[in-house]
């Protein structure tokens, strides 16, 4: 089924100079860029975004990472988008991911792990508009 997805290249790839080659493997995964803007956000931005994490002691840590730098955020559309987004991105932490995926080639650690995708239909819908 034709769905969409949204995604983020973190802060900490894009200050690698890596946004160039993820992009890139998304595209070749056969997604489609409905639509894509580079911004930096603000920590409340990052904290209303990541709400669901609010009561995890890596919050202000993450929250703090995510508004260090800038990011782009992407809606993506293909068959399957969400799951085969994840699929693509790896495991959360890049010593657990499978080769070949975009977490194990380009993330640096669990917190700072190059790339955000939606894990069901209900949150793409929700950081879509959140973002856009
Ligand atoms: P996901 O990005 O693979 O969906 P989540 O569990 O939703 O993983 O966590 C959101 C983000 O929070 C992760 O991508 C990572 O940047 C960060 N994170 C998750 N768990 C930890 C942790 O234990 N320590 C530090 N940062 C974490
Ligand atoms: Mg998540």
């Amino acid at each position: 089924m034709l769905e969409r997805t949204f995604s983020i290249i973190k802060p900490d790839a894009v200050a690698a100079g890596l946004s160039g080659a993820i992009l890139a493997e998304i595209d070749q995964a056969g997604f489609r860029f409905v639509a894509i803007k580079k911004e930096s956000i603000t920590k409340r931005e990052a904290e209303g975004f990541y709400a669901i994490h609010s009561s995890k002691p890596f919050f202000s840590g993450l929250t703090d990472f995510m508004s260090s730098g800038p990011l782009y955020l992407m809606v993506l559309e293909k068959d399957n988008a969400i799951a085969d987004l994840r699929k693509l991105m790896g495991a959360t932490n890049p010593a657990n991911a499978e080769e070949g995926t975009i977490r194990k080639k380009f993330a640096r650690s669990l917190q700072e792990n190059a790339i955000h995708g939606s894990d069901a239909p209900e949150t793409a819908a929700f950081e879509i508009g959140y973002w856009f």
